[in-house]
């Protein structure tokens, strides 16, 4: 049974409503195929409601064009628009419970990183509720017989799809940016995890965005997301999700031109060398590879130690990841939560099984948790070789392998010997070796002594397959605007 006992009051008698699509202002009911919302800490259906329709992605990017067009919001002056931002972000601190609720029971996380992520959601929107008034352009350098400027403007309807792993903080770092330079918004959430989506759609309308500036379209991808790609009236498209949606959602968007930024898979590289804290490089691995249970897309998967403290380095993880706690997220002990769907179970084992046929030394976990709700133990292969398939591919679960390197050299070539280059951590007490390490690692981020630390204002995206565009800091007031420049003859 899902825990109704430990959710707020709030968060049961939001479970009561009907789920809605929000566009144009209104709540109303989609017109297209049923979801079921499953708790995947006990399988049981949460919710089931009609998802959106093509008719509703199509009446959705109707008002967000006219939004736009209408200049609403755009022309909203700029401290104006920072207002209704920061009210919204104070209505999030006022539901930061519930929204925290909503996505552990959706999505299974535990509720401590629940309320972690939502916080670093608001912490976000904080970030870029003040850029409005910020957003400048520039005295372009001409001959004296001329004159010339450059401004930025806002680039249209944008459409932000989001995955299932962070519901909250992904999804307002796909609004808030977009609002922050004057455009107007379409999100569509995963299908596995919209009701925090449909509390936030709620957020905006009690914050005073106007009608039509946000809209939120719950579906899956191949009907809903795809509407929105094909969509000739959308102008952007901001995806957070798998590699190979991300390359299909490119190809298409490619047809109507379309802006795109794509934050995608990872098969990240974290580096431990002999000399590093080894206490903060245990606790600081496991976390890489744990934290939501793997479900992360700069989660460091791939843990290279160097040789001459491999064995040392495998006992402690094997010793600390059983001290680890799985259970429900509501559990106030439960580090790790289950995954999100049957379906990324099925995927998880089933990499388990390859792991083992490769010939890889299973030294921690590897099985299913109970057989109620989608758990697997915090699993760890020892004398992985980079080229097997578990260290090659994205598997987004609680899986690490381990694998040895004798030098920076053989650390370097290992790490970036893959397809993706999103994250990466080194642990070194040795300064100049760090910045070596993370000059020569091809990723977006490179931690050092720590891993998974995000902040609002740096950007952050992927190298290589991982990802295209940058997202948080000044580099996302980039992506949602377009560059004009005006040349006068005098
Ligand atoms: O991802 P999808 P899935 C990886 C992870 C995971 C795998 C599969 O390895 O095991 O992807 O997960 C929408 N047009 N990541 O299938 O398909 C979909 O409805 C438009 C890494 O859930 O990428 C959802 O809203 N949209 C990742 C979103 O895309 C489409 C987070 C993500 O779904 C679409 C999630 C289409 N044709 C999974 N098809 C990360 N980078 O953090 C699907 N969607």
């Amino acid at each position: 049974m899902t825990p109704t006992g430990t959710l707020s009051a709030e968060t049961q008698s939001f479970l009561k409503q009907p789920m809605r699509n929000l566009i144009g202002g209104d709540f109303k009911a989609g017109r297209g195929e049923e979801l079921a919302v499953v708790d995947p800490a006990t399988e049981n259906t949460i919710a089931e409601f009609p998802g959106a329709g093509r008719d509703d992605v199509a009446d959705a990017v109707a008002a967000a064009r006219t939004a736009f067009d209408d200049g609403r919001w755009r022309s909203l002056p700029p401290a104006q628009k920072e207002k209704v931002l920061h009210k919204l972000g104070e209505l999030m601190e006022r539901d930061l419970q519930q929204l925290s609720e909503l996505d552990t029971l959706d999505n299974g996380m535990p509720l401590a990183f629940a309320q972690y992520a939502v916080g670093f959601a608001i912490d976000t929107l904080r970030y870029y509720a003040g850029w409005p008034t910020k957003i400048e352009g520039t005295l372009n350098p001409v001959p004296g017989e001329y004159f010339s400027y450059s401004s930025r403007e806002p680039i249209g309807v944008c459409a932000g799809i989001t995955p299932w792993n962070a519901p909250v903080s992904v999804a307002i770092n796909k609004i808030v940016p977009a609002l922050a330079c004057g455009n107007t918004v379409v999100l569509k959430p995963a299908e596995q995890t919209p009701l925090s989506a449909v509390r936030l759609a709620e957020l905006c309308v009690e914050a005073g965005i106007p009608p039509g500036v946000v809209n939120v379209v719950n579906g899956d991808g191949p009907t809903v997301g795809a509407a929105l790609v094909n969509h000739p009236e959308v102008d952007k498209i901001s995806f957070t999700g798998s590699t190979a949606t991300g390359r299909l959602i490119q190809a298409q968007a490619a047809e109507t031109m379309k802006r795109v930024t794509l934050e995608l898979g990872g098969k990240s590289p974290n580096i431990v060398c002999a000399d590093a804290d080894l206490d903060a490089a245990t606790g600081g691995s496991l976390m890489a590879a744990f934290a939501n249970s793997g479900q992360v897309c700069y989660a460091g998967t791939r843990l290279f130690v160097e040789r001459s403290i491999h064995d040392e380095f495998v006992q402690r993880l094997v010793a600390a990841s059983g001290a680890m706690t799985v259970g429900g997220g509501f559990d106030p002990a439960s580090q790790l939560g289950p995954l999100v769907s049957a379906e990324q179970l099925d995927r998880v084992q089933s990499y388990i099984k390859i792991g083992v046929d490769e010939g890889a030394e299973l030294v921690a976990g590897g099985e299913r948790v109970g057989d109620n709700g989608y758990f697997v133990a915090p699993t760890i292969f020892a004398n992985v070789s980079n080229s097997m398939r578990i260290a090659r591919e994205e598997i987004f679960g609680p899986v690490v392998s381990v694998i040895p390197f004798d030098d920076e050299e053989e650390a370097l070539r290992l790490a970036n010997d893959s397809e993706y280059g999103l994250g990466a951590g080194v642990w070194t007490r040795d300064v100049s070796r760090a910045h070596r390490l993370a000059a020569g690692i091809r990723s977006g981020i490179v931690w050092v002594n720590t891993y998974g630390d995000l902040l609002p204002s740096f950007p952050f995206g992927g190298y290589k397959q991982s990802g295209y565009g940058r997202e948080f800091g000044s580099a996302s007031i980039d992506t949602y605007t377009e560059t004009k420049t005006v040349l006068l003859r005098l």
